[in-house]
């Protein structure tokens, strides 16, 4: 039997190409993915995220007891309790007991406080504490105190004590007799980066207060500490800046400030006033600080004034051409200057527990010198945190010269609006952005005060990114984009280990992270084209069955992944975000089914068989291809769904090919 070789779209060589740029990283290709519970920490510890700067087994592991006595002070953060006493619900203790001096008799001791006060200093031992803000120590010590150990949570202030709290709760290990026990760790740890979060900034349809709620404690899990709102189509952030929020829309925002609170994050408030203001009108800057204020008022202690996407070749009004001269970039960098300093002097300063102005430049997007920046360098207030997006606005990597050359042009430290995983943009349409975080270079918490994720319409997914952004974050210098999607997944699937590979598998088929050109930053379906990849070869050295039977096992848990990940584990979120992406992946997973079986009954010479399987996967296909998102959150509208496009599409289409042109021509 011969057949002739595979023709069609799909290109080998481009494979080949990626992997050689170093764009597909060629170890992840080889090795099938490993189990959820293969990964962990030298000395058996359980992995951690964000990876802590140290950790190391430091003894046995603690018996978690029906009992359990938390020793607590005046010193105790109160989230951090709450958040501990839960977590000890949730493992095994029965009973908890909140006292402030220990008692002799309890079998396990949990000390939580500053790691000053003399009790967890003691149960520390000889961990070290971090002289580090939000640093904090832990230490789970069989041969601690009690007769079972104690554990200590030493924080080097209020966050260092929640953290030590999250940390804690990724260190419980289940026994075989469903009983918990605790790693015997030690650990002593700090943020690499001072801002670590979001920036909800993108156009289209914002978040919902709920998604908002869920996201403010789900960045508390990855230890964010930052949430800034900016949600391009909330009227009263841009077009309406000027007015007051209405009273509902001020309750939640009170509401997401004492969430945010809850969760060690800091709601910072962003108004964008650039389209409309008059920089040298008394009127508007009363109306900005009114407007600022109310928020304040709502407990908000963080604020920046993002000027992206506004013109600054024309004023809004005559009195800023008398004030700052003809219009020109340079111009409208000394308005911006004396608006931004005006606030940062009169009413951050003047406020108690406010943190430093926070501004988005209009040109964000390159460190390239220019009058406009020269005026920001030479007149800002250097208190004032500058942002940016990285080279271009949605920047294919960056790296530590970038961010220097960025610290040098802006005057001081800068703070990285990184767009991704935001699908705004035209090359986003229909697609979901489930890539790891990647291509920032280790490193870069030497020049950035931190990074903040502009994330997608669809918050429950966006967290796959997210999660990664917490990781690098903290602690850039350990950052691992296939560990940390592995732990994300995990993270989504609540530790389920077939959900976890199952989103392993959807994710893969939403890899493609695109830019404003044409060559995407992360590519499309990396796992499933190197195993195409291996299938031609298989297939060209003679061993067809071979490179069939390989194929289907993943075609196979293509097509059970959305099942899979609708059954139960996986947070409902997001299998309500993923729902259109999900049901294409259903219809493609069947069309690669059927293509493989028209496959095999062309090998096996059942020429009418193969045909008529090759059609009902190309029906398929075609359905698969015609799934939208309706109603569409985003701004490119109802578009169709893309799923592994340029991967899958283009394998089915040389297999079918294949069948017809050896059908056609008599050959096997
Ligand atoms: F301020 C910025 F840092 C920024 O990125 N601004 C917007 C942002 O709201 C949006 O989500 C993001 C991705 O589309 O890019 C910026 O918006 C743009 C930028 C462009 F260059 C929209 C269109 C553009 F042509």
């Amino acid at each position: 039997m011969s057949c002739p070789p595979f023709r069609g779209r799909f290109s080998r060589a481009r494979v080949a190409f990626l992997v050689a740029a170093g764009i597909v990283a060629g170890t992840s290709l080889a090795a099938p993915s490993a189990p959820v519970a293969a990964i962990g920490n030298p000395g058996g510890l359980p992995a951690v995220s964000p990876v802590p700067q140290q950790m190391q087994r430091v003894g046995a592991d603690v018996v978690v007891p029906g009992r359990v006595q938390v020793v607590v002070g005046s010193d105790t953060d109160g989230s951090a309790r709450r958040l501990l006493v839960q977590t000890l619900h949730e493992h095994g203790a029965d009973r908890v007991d909140v006292v402030t001096s220990a008692s002799s008799n309890a079998p396990l001791s949990v000390h939580l406080g500053s790691a000053e006060r003399d009790d967890v200093a003691a149960a520390l031992a000889d961990s070290a504490v971090p002289q580090h803000p939000e640093g904090y120590a832990l230490r789970v010590d069989r041969r601690g105190s009690g007769p079972l150990g104690s554990v200590a949570l030493g924080g080097v202030d209020a966050d260092g004590q929640y953290y030590a709290v999250q940390t804690l709760r990724q260190l419980f290990v289940p026994t075989r007799d469903r009983d918990w026990r605790i790693a015997g760790a030690g650990v002593s740890d700090f943020p690499a980066m001072p801002l670590r979060g979001t920036i909800e900034g993108f156009y289209g349809n914002p978040w919902t207060h709920q998604e908002r709620l869920d996201q403010l404690s789900f960045y508390g899990d990855v230890k964010a500490n930052t949430y800034i709102y900016a949600p391009k189509d909330d009227p009263f952030h841009r077009a309406r800046w000027r007015e007051p929020y209405p009273a509902d829309k001020l309750a939640e925002l009170r509401e997401l400030v004492a969430q945010a609170t809850t969760h060690h994050v800091r709601f910072t408030f962003a108004l964008s006033p650039g389209e409309t203001i008059c920089y040298s009108s008394a009127a508007d800057y009363q109306a900005l600080l009114g407007k600022l204020q109310e928020m304040y008022d709502a407990g908000v202690r963080a604020f920046s004034i993002p000027l992206d996407d506004i013109q600054y070749s024309e004023w809004n009004c005559a009195g800023d051409e008398q004030r700052f001269g003809q219009p020109s970039a340079a111009a409208a960098g000394a308005a911006q200057v004396y608006l931004l300093n005006r606030v940062q002097r009169e009413f951050i300063e003047t406020r108690p527990g406010t943190k430093p102005l926070q501004m988005v430049p209009t040109e964000y997007y390159n460190t390239v010198d220019s009058p406009y920046k020269t005026q920001l360098r030479e007149n800002l207030d250097t208190d004032v945190v500058v942002m940016w997006t990285g080279e271009g606005v949605v920047p294919a990597s960056v790296t530590v010269e970038q961010a220097r050359a960025a610290a040098e042009v802006f005057g001081g430290p800068t703070f990285l609006w990184d767009n991704y995983p935001v699908n705004d943009y035209d090359n986003t349409g229909g697609r979901l952005l489930l890539a790891p975080y990647a291509k920032r270079e280790a490193g870069l918490s030497d020049h950035l005060a931190g990074i903040v994720s502009n994330p997608m319409n669809q918050a429950a997914a966006s967290k796959v990114a997210i999660f990664g952004f917490a990781d690098f974050t903290w602690n850039d210098r350990a950052y691992a984009p296939d560990r940390n999607w592995r732990g994300a997944m995990g993270y989504l699937a609540s530790g389920d280990r077939r959900a976890t590979e199952a989103l392993l598998v959807f994710g893969d088929l939403n890899h493609m992270a695109p830019t404003f050109d044409t060559q995407p930053w992360q590519p499309q379906a990396p796992q499933l084209a190197a195993r195409i990849e291996r299938f031609h070869s298989t297939w060209d050295g003679g061993e067809r069955r071979r490179a069939i039977a390989a194929l289907r096992r993943y075609a196979e848990r293509i097509a059970a992944a959305p099942e899979l990940i609708r059954a139960g584990a996986v947070e409902p979120a997001f299998v309500i975000d993923a729902r259109p992406w999900l049901e294409a992946t259903d219809l493609w997973g069947q069309s690669f089914l059927q293509s493989l079986e028209a496959l095999y009954a062309h090998l096996d010479g059942h020429s009418a068989r193969a045909m008529a399987l090759r059609q009902s996967a190309e029906d398929l296909a075609a359905r698969a291809a015609d799934v939208r998102v309706q109603p569409p959150d985003n701004r490119w509208g109802a578009a169709r769904v893309k799923i592994a496009d340029g991967v899958l599409d283009e394998f089915l289409q040389s297999t079918w090919d294949m069948i017809d042109s050896s059908t056609r021509s008599g050959t096997h």
